[in-house]
């Protein structure tokens, strides 16, 4: 009887850090200052999730077009238990980039089958997606505690190695590695490398290189959310610091950079024009045909799978793919 009950979701089950509440508009302001100064100009992708902005995201992963959430889905549900069975002891579980946090209920099931309680741990820019889903969770698993840090990855990691936890199992999942650059990719691995302790493992996600027709479609979907999402940093601009962007001149372009092995993504200003952001006390002008880079999406193959683990202090200890072999689950293990 009583599981089939909600889980009274006391306060003793849940903490939330709120390290982006510090300064909420100061790192926005200071680097869209940047970014529309620099040449080319450019956005940082952290930028796209604020609430509206991650209930896109949301949208996004619903796409057909976009096969990754689908792909990455069918993975954990086939092999969640031989996920978490590479673990010994009970096992914290860690999340980089959580979100709504839909397809860790796979893996935080996974561990409940092992173990009777769970502590879970995820961190994310976005406030509201973090609160949302730590709330559900809760309600839906009344053996879990949840304490979440709504953080920058590298904030985020600093706080969580300050303290010291069980056996854990990192996850970084839905490709959230595509955003990286090379160096920074391993930069970021090898500060998640810092927080655990050997024997402790890493389920990264990565989506696959393949053929450019079918990325360029995930990127640029028939219903144009990605579109949407795209150009709501304009629209975050004119909410939050008073910028007079208007969202119809500008379009959304996105296509594969197959020598680089990424996807580029952009805004392009449809014609010549000057854009006033008030709170900055700036004036932007903008050619017609101008981009500003907004997000790569880089794509990988198992070997660069593979090098990234060996210079961050992984060892890769198995792959899993989709049917189609479209999306690769990678654990690695710390050694
Ligand atoms: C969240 C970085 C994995 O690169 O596929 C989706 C973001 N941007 N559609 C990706 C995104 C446009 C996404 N990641």
């Amino acid at each position: 009887m009583a599981e089939t009950q909600p889980a009274q979701v006391s306060e003793e089950r849940f903490l939330i850090h709120n390290l982006v509440k510090r300064e909420p508009r100061a790192g926005l302001a200071e680097d869209v200052r940047r970014g529309l100064s620099s040449k080319p100009k450019r956005f940082l992708p952290k930028y796209f999730y604020d609430q509206l902005g991650s209930q896109l995201f949301e949208a996004i992963c619903l796409l057909p077009e976009y096969y990754l959430t689908l792909a990455e889905n069918e993975i954990l549900e086939h092999y969640a238990d031989e996920i978490v069975s590479s673990l010994d002891g009970n096992t914290t579980l860690l999340e980089m980039g959580s979100g709504s946090a839909s397809k860790t209920r796979l893996i935080i099931e996974a561990l409940m089958r092992k173990q009777p309680e769970l502590l879970f741990i995820p961190v994310d820019i976005s406030a509201s997606a973090l609160d949302s889903s730590s709330r559900i969770l809760l309600q839906s698993y009344p053996q879990l505690k949840v304490e979440a840090y709504a953080a920058d990855y590298f904030a985020g990691l600093t706080e969580v190695g300050k303290k010291p936890r069980a056996r854990t199992l990192a996850l970084f999942l839905g490709s959230n590695v595509s955003n990286f650059d090379p160096e920074e990719a391993l930069k970021f691995l090898r500060a998640l490398r810092q927080v655990l302790r050997e024997g402790d493992a890493l389920l990264l996600g990565a989506d696959l290189k393949k053929e450019r027709r079918v990325l360029e479609a995930a990127y640029n979907d028939a219903l144009g959310v990605t579109a949407a999402f795209n150009l709501n940093v304009l629209a975050r601009i004119n909410r939050e610091l008073g910028g007079n962007f208007d969202l119809r001149a500008f379009q959304h372009r996105a296509f594969y950079n197959e020598a680089v092995g990424r996807v580029e993504i952009y805004i392009e200003s449809m014609r010549a024009q000057t854009v006033a952001i008030s709170e900055l006390e700036m004036e932007v002008q903008f050619g017609a045909g101008e981009h500003i880079h907004t997000e790569n999406s880089y794509k990988y193959d198992l070997s660069d799978i593979a090098r990234l683990a060996a210079e961050t202090g992984f060892t890769p200890a198995r792959t899993w793919l989709d049917r189609k072999q479209q999306f690769s689950s990678n654990l690695l293990l710390a050694v």
